[in-house]
């Protein structure tokens, strides 16, 4: 990065500014970085902050692939626990999915997106890659020209960072999306009349695979963390408040939710507890000028489908690849068709995502004609090879879409 200095501002320069250290923005600058390309990112948060963030947990095949061709996968490696199945539950009743047999041996490994972004930001900063942290991005400028430039603020000074392009990997909160045209895209929103309560407890998991129960009291997700450390989440209503559920009323409906004749839920000491709001959200527009999308920027999906981070690094794939195709040929022709690469694999996240909700997750009435079709749904599942399938291909992620 280069730096000169005027009365007030300090101005800097690089090929693509980067904001946002989640996945996207720190894959998206291992992939520059390994063909040449220069970047800088920002990050509002600290370096601390972002590697605590307790969220996602289930990783693709392909977001594994990337992680490891980045260097990034000595822990994941040795840390990340492989999946070869789920099960499913209907008040009680199981179905196991089996992926090898469904998929011809794709699978899932479960291993936490903090520790996913504590491994790539060590790799980040192995590789000399220069990361700006409680660096906030505050205003982007000029998307429509050839050098747009970021505005951001750190240790209560001002900065501009001039770059060819911009990298909007900010989360869906950050200010990219914002800086886009509104007349430049269509926007999709859903959001659910529920949330997800999360914990994490220190117990050995129940059960070896990933759990979704529906339940005539609500949803709830048995997953893990290693062999010491479940994540489990339940359906609460969106005015709940986390006060209202101490730990022994958790471990009660979760016992009760994912109960099943002969297995019972170990409980342990609860460490961390949030409530996260269920919405789907996306732009049909990517891009504009020399300004891109990726990530939660751009779309969010309920995490029933555990597709989120995966989305991500998807979206990311098409950029660094968009990108490099540009340094080397000065062609524009992979740019322009950044969106229309990321949506088809998007769309395919949001019905999947929103088909996983709204199977597992209690809307109407138990008994109502509404719960009945749904029970049919998850029946149909059971008796049905194709509809296993259709389950374990998208749950596993698609290889190419
Ligand atoms: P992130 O991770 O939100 O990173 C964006 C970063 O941008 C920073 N930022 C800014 N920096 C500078 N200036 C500004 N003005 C800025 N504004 C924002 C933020 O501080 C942040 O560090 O977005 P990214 O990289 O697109 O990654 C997306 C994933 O984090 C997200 O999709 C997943 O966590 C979703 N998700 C799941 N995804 C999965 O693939 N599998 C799962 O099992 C899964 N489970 C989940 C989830 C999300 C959850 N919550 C809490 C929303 C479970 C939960 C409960
Ligand atoms: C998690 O382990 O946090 C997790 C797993 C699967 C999901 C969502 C979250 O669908």
């Amino acid at each position: 990065m280069f730096l000169f200095v005027n009365t007030y501002i300090m101005h800097h320069h690089t090929r693509i500014g980067i904001i946002g250290a989640g996945p996207a923005g720190l894959t998206l600058a291992l992939l520059l970085q390994r063909s040449g390309i220069p970047c800088v990112i920002l990050e509002n948060r600290s370096r601390d902050y972002v590697e605590n963030r307790v969220r996602a947990g289930l990783l693709e095949q392909n977001t594994v692939d990337l992680l490891r061709e980045l260097g990034a996968g000595a822990r994941l490696n040795a840390e990340g626990l492989e999946h070869h199945g789920v099960i499913l539950s209907f008040n009680g009743t199981r179905i196991r999915v089996p992926f090898d047999e469904l998929t011809g041996g794709r699978r899932i490994t479960i291993y936490g997106q903090q520790e996913v972004v504590k491994d790539l930001i060590a790799a980040v900063l192995s590789k000399g890659i220069d990361i700006h942290f409680e660096a906030e991005a505050t205003a982007i400028e000029g998307i429509e020209r050839t050098q747009p430039s970021i505005h951001f603020t750190q240790n209560g000074e001002s900065h501009t960072l001039s770059c060819d392009f911009v990298a909007g990997c900010d989360g869906f909160h950050g200010i990219s999306r914002k800086t886009m045209p509104a007349s430049s895209y269509r926007e999709f929103r859903h959001e659910y009349p529920f949330s997800w309560l999360g914990i994490l407890a220190n117990v050995a998991p129940s059960s070896e695979e990933l759990i979704y129960a529906y339940h005539e009291r609500g949803f709830a997700l048995h997953s893990l963390r290693s062999n010491a450390v479940s994540r489990l989440y339940i359906q609460v209503d969106n005015e709940d408040k986390i006060e209202a559920w101490p730990d022994e009323r958790i471990w009660e409906e979760l016992s009760i939710r994912l109960g099943t004749e002969g297995w019972s839920l170990q409980r342990g000491s609860i460490f961390e507890k949030s409530i996260t709001p269920m919405r789907s959200f996306m732009i049909d527009n990517m891009q504009h000028g020399r300004l891109f999308l990726a990530g939660d920027a751009a779309h969010i999906v309920p995490p029933t489908g555990g597709k989120g981070l995966n989305l991500a690094v998807a979206d990311i794939r098409w950029l660094a690849e968009a990108l490099i195709y540009f340094y080397d040929t000065q062609q524009n022709d992979l740019l322009d068709q950044y969106s229309s690469n990321c949506l088809r694999r998007i769309w395919r996240a949001q019905d999947f995502s929103n088909f996983m909700t709204r199977l597992f997750h209690k809307q109407a009435e138990h008994g109502s004609y509404e719960n009945l079709l749904q029970k049919a749904k998850f029946d149909y599942i059971g008796s049905s090879q194709a509809q296993a399938t259709t389950i374990a291909e998208n749950y596993v992620g698609l290889k190419h879409i």
